[in-house]
Formats: C-alpha cells, structure tokens, sequence
C-alpha cells in the first residue's frame, strides 16, 4: 500500500526528510490549502497568497519529477479544511495505512498529528542547522544561554567564516560597526517585482475574496513564489544589497521599509532558500572582496546564530512558552496597531508599511512595534497574535522567542538580559521619523512630549523592584531618582493619561 507523504505550506523543500524517506514509485505526497491553518490566526493575505501560489508551484514541481501528489486547493468542493482530516480522507481514497511527515514548526500540529487514529511518523526537520539534541547538549546547565555563545558553535559546527578554528579577521562579532544612522541621501538597491503567472493571479482572486477581513490586502504582490525566483531575488540583494547590509542594519527611513535588508525570511521559512547555501553565499561575496566582513559577518550571524538559537528556545521551553507574561501586563493592544488614528509618526509610518507590504525589519519589529507594547503594558499574548497576523514570515516557532522573549520580556529573561525599551531619542537616532511627528523626542512633558519620552519612565517606574538591581540598568534609576520630585510626578501623570487615552480606544 501507498504510504501519505505530508508536505505542509512552509515545507517546501525538494530535499525535506519525509520526501527523502519516501518512494517516489509508491508514496502519494499530501499537501492541502486549508481553512484550519489559514485563520487559526488571522494571517496577513500577502502571506497567505504567497504560501499558497508557492505550494502550489511547488506541487507541479514535484509533478514533473514524477511524484504523485494529491492536492488540495482552498476551494475544492471535498476540502475539509485542516490538514489532520484532509490526511484521513487521502488515506482513505488510496488506501494508505501510515503517514510520514517532517515535523511541523510548532507545537499544536505536532500534537495535531500525534492524535490522529492513522500513525504518523514525524522525522525531524533538519533543514535547520542545529538539530534539537544539540541545542539542549548546549543548553544543558547552562546559567544563560547567550546567543554569542550559541553563535560560536554554529561557526564551528558549519566552518562558516572560519580561518583554522579562529574567526576570519580575528572577531566573532563587528556588531558595533554596524550601527551608524541613516546617511542623508541614500541609494537604496532596487528590488525586482516579479509579475504573478497564471496560478498565482488565481490565488491572489482566491485570497482576495476569501480573506477580506484581514489585515491588509493581497495585491500588489511582488514576492517570488519558486525556489528558481527566491535565488533570483537573492542574488540581486547580495551584489546590490549585502555590501551596506552591516553599516545601515539599525537603520529606519519612512518609505524605504526594507533598506538593505535582504527580505529573504518568508523565503527560508517556507523552504524556497536554504539556510546554509544562503550563507555560503554570502561568505563568497567577502571572499572574492565584493563585500567587507563586517555585513557578511553581521548577516551570517543572523541566519546561523539568531535564527537557530531562536528556534532552539522554542522547542526548549515547551508549548506554554507563547503564553507566558513574567511582567502581567494586560492592556489591550491599541487599536493604533491595525491602522487607528495616531500622531505618532514612527508608529504610523511603520503600521502603515507592515499593512501594505507585510514586512517591517528587525530594529522597526523590535525598538517601534514592540518597544511601544512593552513600554504601554500590553498583554504578550496579544502581540504575538498581532506579529503573527502581520508578517509574510510569521510562524509560531519564529515568532515566539522574538516576541514573547527577546521584544516583551515576558519570558523572565531567559532571551534578552535586560528588556528592549527605549525613549524617544533612540527613534530620533537611528530614524527620519521624528522630523515629521506631531510630537519631539526631545520634549519630556507637556502636549509635544514624545510617548516613548514619558512611558519610558513608567515602565520603569512600575517594574523598578524588579529592574533596578539589574547591573546594566541601576544607572538609568539613579538618574531617575536624581530628577526633582515634581518633574517625575508630573512624567509619570501624563503617562498615565496617555495610557488611559488608549484604553478608551482614542488615538495618541
Ligand atoms: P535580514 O535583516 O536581511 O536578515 C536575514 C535573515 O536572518 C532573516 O531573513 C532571518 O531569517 C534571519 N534573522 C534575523 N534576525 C532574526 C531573529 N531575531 N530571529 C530569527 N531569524 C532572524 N523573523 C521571522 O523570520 N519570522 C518572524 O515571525 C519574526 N518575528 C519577529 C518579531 C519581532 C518582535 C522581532 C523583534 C523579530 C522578529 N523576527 C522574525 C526576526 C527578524 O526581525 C526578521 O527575521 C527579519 O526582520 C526578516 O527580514 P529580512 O529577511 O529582511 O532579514
Ligand atoms: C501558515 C500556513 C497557512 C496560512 N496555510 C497553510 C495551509 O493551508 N496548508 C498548510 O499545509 N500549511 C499552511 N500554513 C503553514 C502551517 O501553518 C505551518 O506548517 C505550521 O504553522 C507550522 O509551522
Ligand atoms: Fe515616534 Fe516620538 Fe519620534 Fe514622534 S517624536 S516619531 S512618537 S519617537
């Protein structure tokens, strides 16, 4: 009998561990396009346009290599929209008695799949670089697990940037050169927008009509939806893009949301580009002098030390991670973040960009989006749903240690020693935003006070127990406690009515 070979919407890998395990004579590939993954959050329909068109895509593929694959579009009439029935249902037409699978990035399918009445063996994924036992090998009695350290590993592990067992030029990490603010006239690489072909213009109708109600809105679509296209992308960013990717990697400037980034996750996360192979590419670039080694270093980082070690502590901590909330904040998440009226210039410039794009880079995600929940006191639970339903390259697996640990703290710690938040003066710094805000960074009180300015301070007024021993932040208390009484009373009263003014749903 045929066994089910289940290949989900962000598996598409021609070198996937359950395609490896399968007979390509005999097996029959399972890939469905189902209601249960498509609004379990409510997904950002470029996202879900692009996942769908590329499995798709990927289906046909797999065709041509003479797999048999029985595939199910979101509007088949026999759909029955989650991927635990539609196996059941093939199983059943072609009388298969077993499943392999690659497992699945996030704990409820896994779970999903380990509860079905047919057995469904979940071989690991290792399109990863870090297979799970090695990340608790690592992790294991360790006081901290610091992301440096994992880092060093993984360039020893993959030889990447490696002279002997030393690091090329002498560093592991060139962070700090990698920090300078926008340049004021800035040539920013020019991006290919690939036009959709026929399948995915009829998902894009598809997802149009089916998706309205999500947050923002399929077309213009621009992103490759093949293996073949996400190189193609890729090797224009790492001639046009990678040499300038380390000096302006913190960078923000309104209308140019991606920079020199390479707006490559949505592709490494479904399996159109290969981490290692992405890498090596990369490498390549400084080894033949066409980019310095504090871009390659930075973004090689990225991908082996960040993107593996963020993964690793999902699967670390266990299902109930994305719930956890250390510091219990429960503010609801202003409705500024789905596109309500604000005067805040950075918050509206990048809500506005995340809606039309589905894309923000990592210092926009973190030190706007994420800074202002946490310093507002917003439920993490809540900020996760809104990350997971804005990104093209959102996935639990991805998305949690990000949010939950490394952007809102409420993890205790365990991803960032000290929680990311920052005034005003950070965004004026590494931004063009401030120039056009109704508020100044450089104002503490009063009507034009930045909002950063004064929740900053009451974050860290109402968490002071809690943060004021922390060695790297006793300083900024003391500087607090050296203002006059009456100028923090009176920071911390407009702070509040700017809390109280999000929670009656006004705009700040
Ligand atoms: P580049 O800046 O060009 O970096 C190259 C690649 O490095 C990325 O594509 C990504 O694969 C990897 N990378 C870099 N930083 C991280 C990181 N912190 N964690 C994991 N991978 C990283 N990344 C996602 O892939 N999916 C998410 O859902 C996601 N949510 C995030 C939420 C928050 C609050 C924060 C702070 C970060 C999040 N990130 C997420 C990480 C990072 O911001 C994105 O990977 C990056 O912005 C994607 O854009 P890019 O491809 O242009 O990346
Ligand atoms: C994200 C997503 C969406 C929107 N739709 C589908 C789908 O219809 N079929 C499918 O197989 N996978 C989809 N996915 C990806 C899964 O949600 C993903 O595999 C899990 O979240 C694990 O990362
Ligand atoms: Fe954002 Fe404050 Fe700058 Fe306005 S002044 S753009 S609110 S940081």
């Amino acid at each position: 009998a045929p066994r089910l070979i289940l290949v989900l919407g962000d598996q598409l890998s021609p070198g996937l561990s359950a395609l490896r395990a399968a007979d390509r004579a005999r097996d029959v590939v399972v890939m469905a396009e189902v209601q249960a993954e498509a609004t379990y959050v409510r997904h950002h329909p470029k996202k879900i346009a692009f996942l769908f068109a590329a499995m798709r895509h990927f289906a046909e593929e797999l065709r041509a290599q003479g797999w048999t694959v029985a595939y199910t579009a979101l509007d088949d009439p026999e759909n029955s929209h989650a991927i635990g029935t539609e196996l059941l249902r093939r199983a059943e037409a072609h009388g298969a008695q077993e499943v392999i699978a690659t497992q699945p990035g996030e704990w409820r399918l896994i779970e999903a799949l380990g509860a079905l009445p047919i057995p469904v063996q979940q071989l690991p994924d290792d399109r990863f670089l870090c297979p799970g036992g090695v990340f608790e090998a690592w992790a294991e009695g360790r006081k901290e697990l610091r992301m440096e350290w994992f880092y060093r590993e993984m360039r020893r592990r993959t030889g990447l940037l490696m002279e002997g067992d030393q690091p090329a030029g002498g560093q592991w990490n060139y962070d700090k050169e990698n920090r300078k603010p926008p340049p004021g006239a800035l040539l920013v690489p020019g991006r290919d927008d690939p036009a959709p072909d026929a399948v995915t213009e009829e998902v894009l109708t598809l997802v149009e009509a089916r998706f309205a109600d999500h947050f923002g809105s399929a077309r213009p679509f621009g992103f490759a939806v093949t293996a073949a296209g996400a190189q193609a992308h890729l090797n224009r960013w790492l001639r046009e893009g990678l040499p300038l990717f380390g000096d302006y990697q913190d960078a923000m400037v309104a209308g140019q949301p991606h920079l020199y980034h390479a707006l490559i996750g949505l592709y490494l996360n479904a399996g159109l580009l290969d981490p290692l192979t992405v890498c090596r590419a990369a490498e390549a670039e400084w080894r033949v002098g066409r980019a310095p080694l504090n871009a390659v270093e930075g973004f090689i980082r990225q991908i082996i030390g960040w993107r593996e070690y963020i993964r690793g502590i999902y699967f670390l901590q266990g299902p109930d991670y994305a719930q956890r909330n250390i510091l219990r904040h429960e503010r609801d998440l202003p409705q500024l973040y789905w596109g309500g009226a604000t005067q805040m210039a950075c918050l509206k410039t990048v809500v506005q960009e995340v809606e039309e794009g589905a894309y923000a880079h990592h210092i926009q995600r973190l030190m706007v989006l994420g800074n202002f929940a946490l310093l507002a006191g917003v439920q993490p639970a809540q900020v996760q749903d809104w990350f997971m339903g804005a990104f093209a390259d959102a996935y639990e697996w991805v998305m949690s240690a990000n949010v939950i640990g490394m952007s809102q703290w409420a993890d205790g710690g365990i991803v960032a020693s000290k929680p990311y938040v920052s005034a005003g003066a950070y965004i004026d710094r590494m931004s063009d935003y401030c120039a056009g805000c109704a508020y100044s960074p450089k104002v503490k009180t009063g009507p034009k006070a930045c909002p950063f300015n004064l929740l900053y301070w009451h974050f860290l007024d109402r968490h002071r127990e809690r943060f004021e021993k922390n060695p790297r932040m006793g300083m900024i208390y003391r500087g607090w406690d050296k203002r006059d009484e009456d100028t923090r009373r009176q920071i911390l009263g407009e702070a509040a009515d700017v809390l109280a003014r999000l929670d009656a749903g006004e705009g700040v």
